[in-house]
């Protein structure tokens, strides 16, 4: 059935379907999956930070120039994230997690909500923003408050901390991209969830899956740049969608 014609609901039977025969599925998610959780998108609002651009932000050239800002940001996303759940988006993907033979997720997003819900083979393209890395002897440690402070320094060295995510302009941990790709690569069906796809390097992974012979569905609120190369678009929440996807 060619996608244009289908109806939501015949789209999420193929799909559905398409899960139950699965063996190797892999799911790339985005900030989309967060939102209905309260965490804002990069591009959905006008900005993710009162009259900041997160991509103004999220940079080392920002963190250079006032690390005090840039920790301002993070501590705001921190206090955020603590108070907000995980949503049924993230409990369908550890339900899938559980029924398929072999099962990899994908996020850019670095709120751990996919850890808090309960998924296990995450990979974590972007890093983690609970994760702290000391920008002198490059030690990385966990550290869940709220509030780093203005410019919280290693207790080893007393080095000024970052946290442990890709600015724009970095490079991906290459262990963790080229694990990605691979999964992508070799997968029969992926499903990609609330991304806008338009972060690079990790925005070429559904291309990957599809060059590999898989069958690719997107589900987010509006077509996407890598919508036109995908099998479907399921349009709606991915907390609504999600749950009519895995049994
Ligand atoms: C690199 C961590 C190179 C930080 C993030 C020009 C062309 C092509 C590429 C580039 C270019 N200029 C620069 C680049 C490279 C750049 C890039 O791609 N820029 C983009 C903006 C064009 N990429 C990089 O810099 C990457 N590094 O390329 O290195 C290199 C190589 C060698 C040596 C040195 C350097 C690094 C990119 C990583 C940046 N870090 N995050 C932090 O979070 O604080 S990216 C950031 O954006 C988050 O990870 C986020 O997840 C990610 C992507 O955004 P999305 O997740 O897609 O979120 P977005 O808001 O955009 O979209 C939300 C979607 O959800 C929307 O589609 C919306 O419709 C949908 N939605 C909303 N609500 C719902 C929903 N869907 C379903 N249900 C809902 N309820
Ligand atoms: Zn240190």
């Amino acid at each position: 059935m060619h996608k244009i014609t289908m109806t939501r609901e015949e789209q999420v039977r193929l799909v559905k379907e398409r899960l139950g025969q699965a063996q190797k599925v892999v799911v790339l998610t985005g900030a989309g999956i967060s939102a209905e959780s309260g965490i804002p998108t990069f591009r959905g609002a006008d900005g993710i930070w009162e009259h900041y651009r997160a991509t103004d932000l999220a940079t080392p050239e920002a963190f250079e120039r006032d690390p005090e800002l840039v920790w301002a940001f993070y501590n705001w996303r921190r206090e955020l994230i603590s108070r907000v759940k995980e949503n049924p988006a993230h409990q369908a993907l550890v339900t899938l997690e559980k029924i398929v033979p072999d099962f990899t997720l994908v996020t850019q997003n670095v709120d751990g909500l996919h850890q808090r819900a309960g998924s296990i083979n995450i990979i974590e393209v972007h890093g983690n923003l609970w994760r702290v890395q000391c920008t002198e002897c490059a030690r990385i440690t966990m550290d869940m408050s709220v509030d780093m402070g203005k410019r919280p320094h290693c207790r080893e060295c007393g080095g000024v901390l970052r946290p442990d995510v890709v600015w724009f302009g970095e490079s991906l941990d290459g262990l963790l991209l080229s694990r990605a790709e691979e999964a992508a690569r070799t997968c029969d069906t992926m499903l990609v969830i609330g991304t806008s796809g338009i972060v690079y390097p990790v925005a070429f992974l559904p291309a990957l899956a599809k060059d590999g012979g898989a069958f690719v569905a997107e589900i987010n609120m509006e077509e996407t740049p890598v919508s036109p190369g995908l099998d479907l678009t399921i349009l709606g929440k991915a907390g609504e969608i999600m749950p009519l996807l895995v049994p």
